[in-house]
């Protein structure tokens, strides 16, 4: 088989890079190694910036999202000595939208299956071959064979655990790492929201956050330490610590139930540089890890998108390399303001094992800020609602 871009992954980042080229005349193929129902299965992000949201809307699905999302313009966060709220939209006149992964992703697949996209599931032991010619190659697994897709170029959109990323020498390769001693307890429950908007709880028994995904489906998170296991939290327990954490005002209203998903996911920031090799890129998670405490992951991914996106329509447009060749340094600038800001949010929320009192100090003083200065809230609000493409 040929085609133009072959893409590994079929997550959201490969499924919109997927959609944007075929709207405009360029053809693929995405090569996606589990099921359907198992990639719809994950619960992941659930905010997304404006910049995805037109991307989205000019991938020609944003419809669902317009009529179900949730716009959001502000956050609230909690402290021991209070709770208060940075409203995004009188700080910078923009805002977000609560909008889960889970839904963009069955949105993308929709868009794709109505334009009759070619998307392989199920695709073992994929391999990509010659990257640094002009002729590069991917082979897979299916049904007990082995099968070839020849291309112009291949899009590395398959995650964190792929096999793209790897395919780029160790010579050539940097990879920048800092892991977070902590992770994050979620659950998602059929049960009414907190509060209006989403609140970010710094507290002395550890972080907690209260999301949700629409007015009858919320989304907690726990910090816990990396050694817990989901079997260790019933979900009685879950509801107790999370009480202990949130506002008082806000744990007294609060209505559980029972959990449909609980998961624990480590915290982690990770860039690999460059994010093009040959006729390789990398996009997204390949490329690129964030903690969520920013909530920039699946944005991240999509800008990554947009970049690329850009770069490939010039080159089947008039044939030039100018947007391709930039790619790696365009979207490696974006990512790295999204990286510092996801670990501020992290380090100014969360409780670290090895926290001096000094330390402690510092991050009330951060939190004070924000409570107070115009300034500082700002910035946030410019990072929290995304930095520009
Ligand atoms: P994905 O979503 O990981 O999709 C990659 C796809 O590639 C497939 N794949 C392969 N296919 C073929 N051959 C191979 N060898 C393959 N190896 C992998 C996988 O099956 C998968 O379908 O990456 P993508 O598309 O770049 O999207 C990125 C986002 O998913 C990610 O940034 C966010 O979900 C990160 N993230 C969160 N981001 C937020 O903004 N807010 C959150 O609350 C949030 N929670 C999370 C998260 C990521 C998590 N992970 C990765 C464990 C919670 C979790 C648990
Ligand atoms: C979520 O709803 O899953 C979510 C929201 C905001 C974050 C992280 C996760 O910062």
């Amino acid at each position: 088989m040929r085609t133009q871009v072959a893409i590994i992954g079929g997550g959201p980042s490969g499924l919109l890079l997927s959609q944007l080229l075929n709207k405009a005349g360029i053809a693929t193929v995405v090569l996606e190694r589990q099921t359907r129902v198992y990639v719809l299965s994950r619960i992941r992000a659930g905010v997304l910036e404006q910049g995805m949201v037109d991307l989205l809307n000019r991938a020609g699905c944003g419809a669902r999202m317009a009529r179900q999302g949730l716009p959001h313009d502000g956050c609230y966060l909690s402290t021991v000595q209070g709770q208060f709220r940075v409203d995004f939209h009188e700080s910078v006149g923009q805002r977000v939208m609560v909008y889960g992964q889970t839904e963009v992703t069955q949105d993308l697949y929709a868009a794709q299956d109505a334009i009759g996209a070619t998307i392989i599931h199920e695709a073992a032991n994929v391999a990509l071959h010659d990257v640094e010619t002009e002729a590069p190659f991917v082979t897979y697994e299916k049904d007990g064979q082995t099968h070839r897709i020849d291309a112009d170029w291949i899009a590395g959109c398959d995650g964190f655990h792929g096999v793209s990323r790897k395919t780029i020498p160790a010579t050539v390769r940097r990879e920048f790492e800092k892991v977070y001693p902590f992770g994050w307890l979620g659950i998602l429950s059929e049960t009414a929201p907190a509060a209006d908007e989403l609140i970010y709880a710094n507290h002395p028994r550890g972080f907690a956050l209260a999301s949700m995904r629409n007015l009858r489906l919320s989304r907690y998170y726990l910090q816990v330490p990396l050694t817990d296991k989901v079997e260790d939290w019933s979900d009685e327990a879950f509801w107790a610590e999370l009480k202990l954490r949130l506002p008082q005002e806000v744990a007294a209203k609060m209505e559980t139930g029972p959990s449909i998903e609980k998961s624990i996911a480590p915290l982690r920031s990770f860039v690999t540089e460059p994010m093009r090799h040959g006729r390789l890129f990398l996009v997204g998670d390949a490329a690129h890890i964030v903690p969520p405490t920013g909530a920039k992951g699946l944005n991240l991914a999509a800008s990554d998108v947009h970049y690329l996106f850009d770069g490939l329509s010039e080159f089947y447009g008039k044939g030039t390399t100018s947007g391709v060749d930039a790619y790696s340094a365009r979207a490696l600038k974006r990512i790295w303001g999204a990286m510092r800001f996801s670990w501020w949010m992290t380090s100014i929320l969360h409780r670290f094992p090895d926290q001096t009192e000094f330390d402690q100090k510092i991050q009330e003083s951060e939190l004070l800020q924000l409570q107070t200065l115009d300034s500082a809230r700002s910035t946030m609000a410019r990072n929290y609602v995304g930095l520009p493409y």
